[in-house]
């Protein structure tokens, strides 16, 4: 994977789900991340096949709910991103909320935008390892673009970029 802008600056992956396409909520999704000051380093639509998720979701293969999730995430393209920001995986988790939307808290991309334990609106990495794999997973090395935007020296103070 490429270097981040900055040496400081962590990547994270994000994949809109399938329902979030069907209803209409890509935009308000993006438009919070963009307003947040992340980066968007990689973005593209592609429709996900079993094969890629049972690598993803490695975890939960033995859970019964198992084939519904794979059956909803190939149910429509899915836009999978990548965001690039300071402490950009903890600060996308949080903006995510809790797996069942309706126990995410208010504010929360969750706990605003979905009323369902499965149909929770985006996939985001859980750890700075996970991103890595993932980024990887799914996106080609040029895939991935490294750009200083100009908005940086009023998102971050001097000593938070290096
Ligand atoms: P996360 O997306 O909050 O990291 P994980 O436990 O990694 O949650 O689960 C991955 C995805 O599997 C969830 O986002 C959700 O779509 C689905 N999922 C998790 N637990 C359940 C469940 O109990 N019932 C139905 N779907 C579930
Ligand atoms: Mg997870």
């Amino acid at each position: 994977m490429k270097s981040t802008i900055f040496q400081s600056m962590e990547q994270t992956f994000i994949i809109l789900k399938p329902s979030t396409i069907q209803r209409g909520l890509v935009g308000q999704v993006i438009d919070r991340f963009q307003k947040k000051g992340l980066i968007i380093t990689g973005i593209k639509m592609m429709q996900l096949d079993e094969k890629i998720l049972r690598e993803h979701y490695a975890h939960l293969i033995e859970r019964p709910f198992f084939p519904d999730l794979l059956r909803s995430m190939m149910a429509t393209p899915v836009i999978v991103m990548c965001l690039c920001g300071k402490d950009a995986v903890e600060v996308v988790r949080s903006m995510t909320g809790a797996t069942n939307c309706r126990k995410a808290a208010p504010g929360t991309i969750r706990g605003d935008l979905g009323m369902s334990g499965q149909e929770n609106i985006i996939h985001a990495s859980d750890s700075v390892e996970n991103a890595v794999i993932e980024i990887n997973r799914f996106f080609r090395h040029e895939e991935i673009f490294t750009y200083r935007p100009l908005t940086f020296t009023a998102t971050y103070s001097p000593d938070e970029i290096d």
